[in-house]
């Protein structure tokens, strides 16, 4: 059996080294030709632990290569990236190429599944794309040879990527139940997680619904931070104790909501129901509003300084990880820049050597520069909790106007 996986990224090369690991012939087809070459050299064009092994091995044993086209195979795994649009909906412009790509190789029989977060809708438009570009085919055998369509969404969390692809449960979500099943078969290779079967509307919204929940719950969080703040009431505390509850258990609030998956996908629900997706598309707005409160807040830290020296601690959209995509800490940064004219700004981010364009003439300071940085400082503001601020002695920061987004200091 050959399958064919299109998007060789984040998730569909590790899908790929993975599906080949377990002894299956995979093709990786990528429309970047730099990452085709280094996959077929047995390297991997980005970093993900142990995910270099897997694909080493497999392509050494021959059972994994990649190419620019789409090659014949019984099934496809379509992994592409589904951007956002500047009217907040999806693109599907990568998904449909890869549709084109796959169409002219189809005999009948296939299966295809869609990876890439989508939509409500999107699998049923790929299989209808697909038969309009193959008429001889269909999608329930009627009126052509039928080729089986599925949804099955990924929930990895980077980082990851090699364990959770094993163990985490899997939804699969057939445009019939053919489909499902034949989707049940192929990750029951790999997953040894439970592999819930279901149709392919549920199976997409499953995965939109999981983020929209984490951003509601956070968005909740972080109303309570400017609800206390108000109040004069220390947040931290109020939700540690809140959550002695036995059925309660709030999230924590932070500078904003940052990564490519949940300050987007509830996006998707609103576009498919704006008159009935209210709650979600609010969670969406007040997480989106928090850097904007944060930096009146340092703004307010500060009213009483000409030339304040500000030290700003962190940049990734998450603790201890390097990523600086969609930050909202980088937003943060960046708009402080500009409305504090005269302010001197200090940045540590010790996960990354040198500060993103949109930064690049603020200080790049370092974690041996971290202490006499925030002793010199007028101001502290702490939008990331890497485990290494935490080892600040909070006696340093004593006498200055402190800005902790993320309570590490309370
Ligand atoms: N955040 C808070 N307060 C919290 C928790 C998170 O402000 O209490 C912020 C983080 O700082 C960050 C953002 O939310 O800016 C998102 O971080 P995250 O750890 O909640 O999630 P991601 O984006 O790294 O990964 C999520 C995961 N989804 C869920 O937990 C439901 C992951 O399992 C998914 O695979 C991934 O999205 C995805 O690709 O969809």
């Amino acid at each position: 059996e050959k399958v064919a996986v299109i998007g060789l990224g984040y998730i569909g090369l590790p899908t790929a080294a993975i599906l080949a690991g377990n002894g299956i012939d995979v093709v990786g087809v990528d429309v970047n030709p730099k990452t085709v070459e280094s996959v077929n050299r047995g390297e991997v064009p980005f970093v993900e632990p142990d995910l270099a092994s897997y694909v080493a091995g497999a392509v050494s044993q021959q059972k994994l290569s990649a190419a620019t086209e789409t090659p014949k195979a019984q099934a496809y795994i379509v992994a592409v990236p589904t951007p956002f649009n500047p009217d907040r909906t999806a693109d599907v412009t990568y998904i449909k190429a890869a549709a084109r790509g796959i169409a002219p190789q189809l005999e009948g029989g296939e299966l295809i599944i869609l990876e890439s977060t989508s939509p409500p809708g999107t699998t049923q438009l790929l299989g209808e794309y697909i038969v309009e570009l193959r008429p001889d085919l269909s999608l329930d055998g009627q009126g052509g040879k039928a080729i089986h369509v599925a949804h099955c969404p990924e929930r990895v969390l980077p980082g990851r990527i090699m364990i959770e692809l094993v163990t985490n449960d899997r939804i699969v979500g057939g445009l019939t139940p053919h489909a499902a099943e034949l989707a049940r078969a192929l990750y029951g290779v790999f997953c040894q997680g439970e592999i819930l079967v279901t149709d392919a509307a549920t199976a997409e919204m499953a995965k939109l619904v999981e983020n929209s929940y984490r951003d509601v719950n956070i968005a909740f969080a972080n109303e309570l931070s400017v609800i206390s703040d108000k109040l004069g009431i220390n947040v931290w505390e109020l939700i540690k104790l809140a959550n002695h509850h036995p059925r309660v258990n709030i999230l924590q609030p932070g500078p904003g909501v940052g990564g490519h998956c949940i300050a987007v996908d509830p996006w998707f629900i609103v576009a498919a129901a704006p008159d009935e997706a209210r709650l979600i598309r609010q969670a969406r707005e007040t997480n989106d509003s928090k850097p904007d409160w944060v930096i009146q807040k340092v703004q307010e830290a500060v009213a009483d300084k000409i030339s304040p020296k500000i030290a700003v601690l962190g940049l990734a959209f998450k603790a201890n990880i390097d990523d600086l995509r969609e930050s909202p800490a980088v937003s943060i940064v960046q708009k402080l820049s500009l409305k504090l004219d005269g302010a001197e700004i200090l940045v540590v981010e010790p996960h990354v050597d040198s500060l993103p364009r949109q930064l690049s003439g603020l200080h790049n300071v370092s974690l041996e520069e971290l202490e006499p940085s925030i002793a010199a400082a007028d101001a502290i503001v702490l939008l990331v909790d890497h485990d290494v601020f935490k080892e600040v002695d909070p006696a340093s920061t004593a006498n200055k106007a402190l800005v902790d987004t993320r309570g590490i200091w309370q």
